[in-house]
C-alpha cells in the first residue's frame, strides 16, 4: 500500500537496519518482487536520496502541483480564512519540514499547531525552529503512521479541529483506500472539525504524463531509486541500467502508473529469491489518482463532509476545498 501519509520530501531517511520492521520490509519487498505483475511499493522511493529527489522535483517545470498548491493558498487566503475561521486546532496530516502549514498560520491564526508525522524525531526539529518564530502558539508534534491509525494523543484539543492534508498525497491511494483514510479523518474531527486538503485534477494526458517523466530525468532517478533502497534492504542486485523509468496517464482509471521496465531479459535474485523479466516486463511502482472537481466533493461528501468549498487555481489544474464534517 503507498504511504502518502508523510511529506515524504521532508520524510526521515529509511535506512535498513536490524529488527521486526526490516524483516517485514524484506519480505514485503519479496513478495512485490514474486507477484505477477511485479510491484514496490512507493514508500521505497523515500530514503535520503529520494527525499531530495522529491524535493527536486516539486521544483521542477513541468511538476505543476506545488506551485499550483501555493498559487491557490496566496490567492484565496482571504477566501480560505473565513471559510476555516480562526482559531482552530490544526492537525497537519505529513507535515514534514512544516513550512505548508506555517505559511498558513497569518491566515489561520491556529490555537494549536500539531504536525504529525511518521518521524517525531524529524518533527521536532522542524518544530523548535517553528515554535521561535511563533511563540504565541502551542506546538504538539505527534509521532505517528496516520495512514494506519489516527489516534491522537489526549492533549491534542477536541473543540475547532482542523485537518491539513496538503499535496494531493491522497492521489497516492487508491480510491477505497482514499475513502477509508477521509472516514477515519471525519471520524477524528468530532463534531466542529473540517478537513483543509490539495489535490490534483484530471487534465490533458500529455501535461500528467511530463509531470511525471520530465526532461531532466529527475522523476526516473526518483523511481530508479526504489530499486536503489530494495538492493539495501534485500540485498538483491538490480543493476539500474537495464531498467527504464515509465509514466503513464490511465484513462480508465484516472491515474499517473509510475513503472520500471526491465530494457533486456534478466533475473534479479536476493538471499533465499529471485524473479526473471522478459525484457519490456514491468514492475509497478505507483499511482497517483487525479480527480474532477464534482468527483472529489462527492467523495468528500460520501466520507461525512459537507459545506465544501474549494479553490482552483487560474488553469484549474490544481484544487484545494475546505469541508466541514457533518
Ligand atoms: C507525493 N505524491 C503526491 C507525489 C505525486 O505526485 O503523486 C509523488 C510523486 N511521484 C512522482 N512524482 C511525484
Amino acid at each position: 500500500m503507498p504511504r502518502p501519509q508523510s511529506n515524504p520530501a521532508a520524510r526521515g531517511a529509511a535506512t535498513p537496519q536490524f529488527g521486526a520492521a526490516v524483516e517485514a520490509a524484506r519480505a514485503e519487498l519479496a513478495a512485490g518482487l514474486n507477484h505477477h505483475p511485479a510491484r514496490i511499493s512507493p514508500k521505497y522511493f523515500y530514503d535520503e536520496i529520494g527525499s531530495k529527489l522529491f524535493e527536486s522535483i516539486c521544483l521542477l517545470d513541468e511538476y505543476y502541483l506545488t506551485r499550483a498548491e501555493a498559487a491557490i493558498f496566496l490567492e484565496n487566503a482571504g477566501a480560505i480564512a473565513r471559510a476555516a475561521g480562526q482559531g482552530a486546532t490544526l492537525i497537519d496530516l505529513g507535515a514534514g519540514n512544516c513550512a505548508k502549514a506555517a505559511s498558513l498560520f497569518p491566515v489561520l491564526n491556529p490555537k494549536q499547531y500539531v504536525p504529525v508525522d511518521i518521524s517525531a524525531e524529524f518533527l521536532r526539529g522542524a518544530v523548535a525552529k517553528l515554535q521561535s518564530a511563533h511563540p504565541g502558539i502551542p506546538m504538539l508534534p505527534v509521532g505517528l503512521d496516520f495512514a494506519e491509525s489516527l489516534k491522537l494523543p489526549a492533549q491534542v484539543q477536541a473543540q475547532n479541529r482542523l485537518f491539513f492534508y496538503p499535496g494531493s498525497s491522497l492521489g497516492n491511494f487508491t480510491p477505497l483506500q482514499a475513502a477509508q483514510f477521509l472516514t477515519r479523518i471525519r471520524g477524528a474531527c468530532g463534531p466542529d472539525g473540517a478537513i483543509l486538503i490539495g489535490i490534483d485534477l484530471v487534465k490533458d494526458a500529455a501535461i500528467l504524463e511530463a509531470a511525471y517523466d520530465d526532461a531532466l530525468g529527475v522523476t526516473a532517478a526518483f523511481n530508479l531509486n526504489a530499486l536503489r533502497h530494495a538492493n539495501e534492504f534485500l540485498n538483491s542486485d538490480f543493476y539500474l541500467r537495464d531498467w527504464r523509468h515509465v509514466a503513464l496517464f490511465n484513462t480508465v482509471h484516472n491515474r499517473i502508473e509510475m513503472h520500471l521496465e526491465a530494457r533486456r531479459a534478466l533475473t534479479v535474485t536476493w538471499p533465499g529469491g529471485a524473479r526473471s523479466f522478459a525484457a519490456g516486463e514491468r514492475i509497478h511502482t505507483e499511482n497517483s489518482y487525479k480527480y474532477t472537481r464534482r468527483g472529489f466533493a462527492e467523495l468528500l461528501e460520501s466520507c461525512g463532509f459537507g459545506d465544501i468549498t474549494c479553490w482552483t487555481d487560474t488553469a484549474q489544474s490544481f484544487l484545494v476545498c475546505h469541508a466541514r464534517a457533518i
